[in-house]
């Protein structure tokens, strides 16, 4: 499959999108928007996949959206970009597997909301987060002013959108935004490394950890621990636990048919 600005690879279970559109800083316009939609579509009905990394190309990951494109649209077709993203983004938030961001370098606007839409990020001491569209004179798009909200609070979100200030990677960790820093040759290492664990983990356990923990982010507590209790329950109908507890009493590594 032929994509515009991102290259797709598959090796070992672990699926990698690196946007590259180098003379950007990788900036999403509507183009790259569209085959990262399809890339997303496609990796999710790839059942042997166990988990997606995000990386950008050069020296950033993403810079936001693509501020050339933006300066051409009146309000409908901000509207449609500003849905196009959010569906590609809630696309890949809901993908059965989990999805690292690789955060090498700029990380801003548009690319931070991407990173956000991912289940975790690890970042190089190189990256730099922010949203800066109110310099512009714009807001965040792509879902952000939701996301940042619910990762680092509602007064860090206000903070960061309303300041436009960017923050380094050690800040980002502090704020909760980031889980992991790492020096930048590290990166593609210790991102393949986590996505290692995770894919020797049960395969159904963690599509089942994902799928209640980003409920969580909408349900009651009462009612999201019953859905838990059900998810809980419907693994004991799968050999992957059975297989799972039974290497552990025989001291030994689990050998997963699933
Ligand atoms: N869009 C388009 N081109 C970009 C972008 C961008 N977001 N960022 C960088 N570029 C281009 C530059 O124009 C430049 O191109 P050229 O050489 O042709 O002039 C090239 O990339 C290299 O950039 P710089 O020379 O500026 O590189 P520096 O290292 O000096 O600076 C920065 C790097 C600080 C990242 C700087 O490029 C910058 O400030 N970029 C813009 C960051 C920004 O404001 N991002 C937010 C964009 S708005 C957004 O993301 C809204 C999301 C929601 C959209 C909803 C749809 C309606």
């Amino acid at each position: 499959m032929e994509y515009h600005g991102l290259k797709v690879e598959v090796k070992d279970k672990i699926a990698l999108i690196t946007l590259s559109r180098p003379e950007a800083l990788n900036a999403l316009n509507l183009e790259v928007i569209s085959s990262f939609n399809l890339a997303v579509k496609e990796l999710s009905q790839n059942k042997d996949i166990r988990a997606l990394i995000i990386t950008g190309a050069g020296k950033a990951f993403i810079a936001g959206a693509d501020i050339k494109e933006l300066s051409k649209m009146k309000p409908d077709a901000a509207y449609t970009f500003s849905r196009k993203g959010q569906q590609a983004f809630d696309r890949l938030e809901q993908m059965d597997i989990p999805v690292i961001a690789a955060v090498n370098g700029f990380a801003l606007g548009g690319g931070c909301e991407l990173a956000m839409a991912c289940d975790m990020r690890i970042a190089s001491t190189t990256a730099k987060f922010g949203m800066p569209e109110v310099t512009l004179g714009l807001m965040p798009g792509f879902a952000g002013t939701q996301r940042l909200t619910r990762l680092v609070g509602y007064s860090n979100a206000m903070y960061l959108m309303t300041t436009a200030e960017t923050v380094t990677a050690e800040e980002a960790l502090r704020l909760g935004l980031v889980q992991i820093v790492v020096e930048p040759h590290q990166l593609m290492e210790i991102s393949f490394e986590v996505a290692g664990k995770i894919a020797s983990n049960g395969k159904y356990a963690v599509k089942s950890v994902k799928e209640l923990a980003r409920k969580s982010t909408y349900t009651a507590m009462e009612f999201g621990s019953e859905l838990e209790s059900e998810a809980f329950a419907g693994l004991f109908d799968r050999p992957e636990a059975d297989e799972g507890m039974q290497a552990f009493m025989e001291k030994r590594k689990p050998q997963w048919k699933s």
